[in-house]
């Protein structure tokens, strides 16, 4: 466990449908006495959303991996000594928008890196700190990029070829295998109404083991 509060991130390729689910989830868990602190990766502080912005822009087109993905954990530790670990350590309820499986799933799968450097990272940065819930909305990618291509113009991640979401999808749904206890796969292809069907079933679940425990 995070410690008195709860850890609850959310993830999935781009066009999964996230932002969507954060409302629900966020009204839901309300609605059951735990109104979430709300927050995202890269980001949630002022100093990792400066670092956001570099990940983002293709200005770094080609930035080397190993920048990448220390910037990615520079940004977790701001973001977990301002932000996660005090609203974990007061009781509170924090959702974050991505999260560590989204570093395994981009830098170690996407960018071939390799789980055991960003494992590495993770230690360093996190020590035992690991989600209590996580949600995977699956979606195949050529589903979540026609979604996604409704939008703007596409950030530093977005205009990857197939392959490299591909490989995010694999090591995603790798992480969701090694650790079914915590990693909830939800079939996010399906529509809106459905996949939020799924979603109430895993915090239900959630909610209740933690009035029993
Ligand atoms: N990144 C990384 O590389 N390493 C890391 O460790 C971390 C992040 C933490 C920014 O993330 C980038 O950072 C990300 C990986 C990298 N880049 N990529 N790709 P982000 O979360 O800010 O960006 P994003 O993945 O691009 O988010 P997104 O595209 O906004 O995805 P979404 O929030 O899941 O999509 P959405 O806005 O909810 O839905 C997209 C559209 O689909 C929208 O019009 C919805 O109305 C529609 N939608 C949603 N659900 C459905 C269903 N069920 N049916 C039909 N239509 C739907």
């Amino acid at each position: 466990m995070s410690g008195p509060g709860r850890f609850i991130t959310i993830e999935g390729l781009e066009g999964a449908g996230k932002s969507s689910c954060l409302d629900f989830v966020r009204s839901h868990l309300a609605a059951a006495g735990h109104p979430p602190l709300m927050t995202r990766e890269p980001g949630g502080t002022p100093l990792a959303e400066a670092i956001r912005e570099l990940l983002l822009d293709h200005r770094f087109a080609g930035m080397d991996v190993s920048t990448e993905v220390l910037l990615v954990f520079a940004a977790r530790a701001e973001h977990l000594s301002k932000v996660i670990r005090p609203a974990l350590a007061r009781g509170e309820w924090v959702v974050c928008d991505r999260f560590t499986d989204a570093t395994y799933a981009y830098q170690g799968g996407g960018r071939e890196l390799g789980a055991d450097r960003v494992a590495a990272l993770e230690a360093w940065t996190q020590g035992e700190l690991r989600p209590d819930l996580t949600v995977l909305l699956d979606v195949p990618v050529s589903i979540g990029r026609d979604r996604a291509s409704q939008r703007g113009a596409p950030d530093r991640f977005e205009v990857e070829r197939d392959a490299f979401f591909e490989r995010a999808r694999t090591a995603y749904l790798a992480q969701a295998e090694a650790e079914p206890e915590r990693v909830h796969v939800v079939d996010a292809s399906l529509p809106v109404k459905s996949v939020q069907s799924q979603l109430e079933r895993i915090l239900d679940a959630f909610l209740g083991r933690n009035e029993r425990g």
